[in-house]
């Protein structure tokens, strides 16, 4: 299929790129290092080589989040923004900006958005889970309250949050496993609860036009949305939201495609939120570009689903035109 919007499409600076050295082997590396630092030559031949027309851009993970010190994440913050913007404006056909932020204080992060929002024209921001403020110990989660002024602010700038995987904060159950704390996976679980948290809280009862995406085609909670719901709904602990799981999932949230190319997870999830819900995305460069448009290009679904999924959803959230 032609025409196709990525928007889990990663970019490194330098000094991010040591964040995702530690999930690969060298031989990888070498490879990944070339495409996280690179946006005009191998990215476009690779978009064009795949029908990718374009790439919401973003910052590599952990970055910012992992970054304890508030006035050094800050720094890269604006960095990385400023970066991403110059190269989209060398090629605004065929990228876009998704903000990093530095969520360690909630309102320069809100101000950071508006900055990239209204002066950069970026389309939304990618935040890579909890932050490690102070000090590498601490997880701060985004339901808590001092947090709600800043999704205050994200609801009036009318833009999508995209809610990308890190490493598990409690790494004592991984204990002996290290191979299932990145992608295979301790990203899915650690963002699958952080996602969670952020329903339960009651945080989109609050402010119901707020959109937030998650990759990987849902972190595994597409596929149980039914027991969650169920079980909630026993809890002798109570449960501050108004709405179920499920609701806040098909009405509030999008999933990409991003690193699960597989048509049986793809239908489930159809099924679940429906093909407006779901778009496109490689995981660009920890993905193969070519690997991720041959499966979604031949996968067994419908024609009008293949077009909502690759271009026009994507369309319309970023409001990106024809
Ligand atoms: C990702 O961005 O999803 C990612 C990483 C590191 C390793 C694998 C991966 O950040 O998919
Ligand atoms: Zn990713």
């Amino acid at each position: 299929m032609q025409g196709k919007i990525g928007l889990e499409e990663h970019f490194a600076l330098e000094g991010t790129l040591g964040d995702s050295e530690k999930f690969v082997g060298p031989q990888t590396w070498k490879i990944l290092r070339r495409r996280l630092l690179d946006f005009q030559s191998e990215r476009i031949e690779q978009m064009d080589a795949t029908g990718l027309e374009r790439m919401l851009l973003s910052l590599n993970a952990p970055a910012l989040q992992a970054i304890t010190d508030k006035g050094e994440a800050g720094e890269m913050m604006r960095r990385a923004n400023d970066a991403m913007a110059e190269h989209v404006a060398r090629r605004p056909d065929r990228f876009s900006g998704l903000a990093a932020l530095a969520m360690h204080d909630p309102d320069v992060a809100a101000r950071e958005l508006e900055r990239c929002v209204k002066d950069l024209g970026f389309r939304g921001a990618l935040v890579n889970g909890y932050t490690q403020n102070a000090s590498a110990d601490n997880a701060i989660y985004y339901d808590i309250k001092e947090y709600w002024p800043f999704w205050a602010e994200v609801e009036r700038l009318d833009v999508p949050f995209y809610l990308h995987p890190r490493e598990p904060s409690q790494l004592r159950a991984y204990q002996g496993h290290p191979w299932l704390i990145g992608p295979a996976y301790g990203f899915a679980a650690e963002t699958a609860l952080h996602a969670l948290r952020l329903m339960g809280s009651g945080l989109f009862d609050q402010y119901p036009r707020l959109t937030v995406i998650l990759g990987h085609l849902g972190e595994g909670l597409p596929y149980n949305l039914h027991r969650t719901d169920q079980r909630i709904g026993w809890s002798p602990m109570g449960y501050p939201a108004k709405k179920k799981i499920s609701e806040y999932f098909c009405e509030n949230f999008y999933i990409t495609t991003a690193g699960n190319f597989r048509t049986q997870a793809l239908i489930n999830a159809i099924l679940e939120v429906g093909a407006d819900r779901i778009l496109y995305s490689t995981d660009y460069p920890f993905e193969e570009a070519t690997e991720a448009a041959a499966w979604f290009d031949a996968a067994s679904i419908s024609e009008p689903d293949r077009r909502k999924i690759g271009r026009t959803n994507a369309q319309h959230l970023f409001k990106l035109g024809n």
